[in-house]
């Protein structure tokens, strides 16, 4: 079976603005310590690195408080990218600073004409098909016209639905292989996984959920012992990083990386 749902060469990531700490985020716990946020992506950039990838790290946008969150700007795939149509506003611009990035990656780089919104959180590609939950930041019309870029590269298109209340799809779900996928019971419950092989998270660790396979190893935020010891039992190797600063506003270890290959 291939396994190009989680084989990567490359990752792109991106430097906090001190601006961070104005990030959206949907209750309000405190500001990121714009300190150890900075120790925290450095942690995070040589943990990927350590699972074998070539890591890029884009300069801050200090103008986008939220662009440390690279994953939400575009869809990377083997064929090409996609430029996506982020769906808060103050987000936008972020998209149009990651294309020329893109380009010089990769031959084939396709944007999104509109008038639909896709954030990249809301995106779960295994090795079958492509999901894309519906949420506050993803709408239907965006889901289509990524369908309809993907069509002549052989991608099925899923619209599935992220949980009410929770601000991506992958918030709640990561890929641990090909066919299996650690989630929050609220999620799976929704049915959308069947035919996959699901790994529940623990009740209160609901943040664990957002966690990634890369190569040989799942990045999972630290914190979470019981997920963790069940992706473990599961028969992965787990590496945990610290992610408590982007927790504050909203990011999980998947929204701080575009992670693909090139080869
Ligand atoms: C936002 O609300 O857009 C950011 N504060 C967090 C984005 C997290 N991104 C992701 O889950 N892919």
């Amino acid at each position: 079976m291939s396994e190009r749902s989680f084989r990567f060469t490359h990752a792109i990531t991106r430097r906090p603005p001190i601006s961070a700490v104005h990030g959206l985020r949907a209750k309000d716990v405190g500001n990121p310590d714009s300190d150890l946020l900075m120790r925290h992506h450095n942690a995070y950039v040589l943990a990927l690195r350590q699972a074998g990838v070539e890591v890029s790290v884009l300069d801050a946008l200090e103008e986008f408080p939220d662009s440390l969150f690279v994953e939400d700007t575009a869809l990377c795939l083997r064929e090409g990218a996609v430029v996506l149509r982020p769906g808060a506003p103050s987000r936008f611009g972020e998209s149009m600073a990651m294309a020329p990035h893109l380009r010089a990656l990769y031959s084939e780089v396709r944007e999104l004409a509109g008038p639909g919104f896709i954030e990249g959180g809301d995106i779960l590609t295994t090795e079958s098909e492509i999901l894309v939950g519906r949420s506050e930041r993803t709408n239907s019309e965006g889901i289509a016209e990524l369908r309809d870029a993907l069509a002549d590269w052989g991608y099925t298109v899923r619209e599935v639905v992220t949980p009410p209340g929770v601000l991506h799809f992958k918030s709640d779900c990561s890929l641990l292989d090909g066919s299996t996928v650690l989630s929050t019971p609220r999620l799976s419950a929704s049915g959308c996984f069947e035919g996959y092989t699901v790994v529940d998270v623990a009740e209160g660790e609901e943040p664990a959920a957002n966690s990634i396979r890369v190569n040989d190893v799942v990045l999972m935020p630290s914190g979470f012992p019981v997920t963790a010891q069940r992706v473990r039992s599961a028969g992965f190797v787990v590496i945990e990083v610290e992610n408590s600063e982007c927790q504050k506003i909203d990011g999980g270890v998947s929204c701080l990386s575009l992670r693909f290959s090139l080869s």
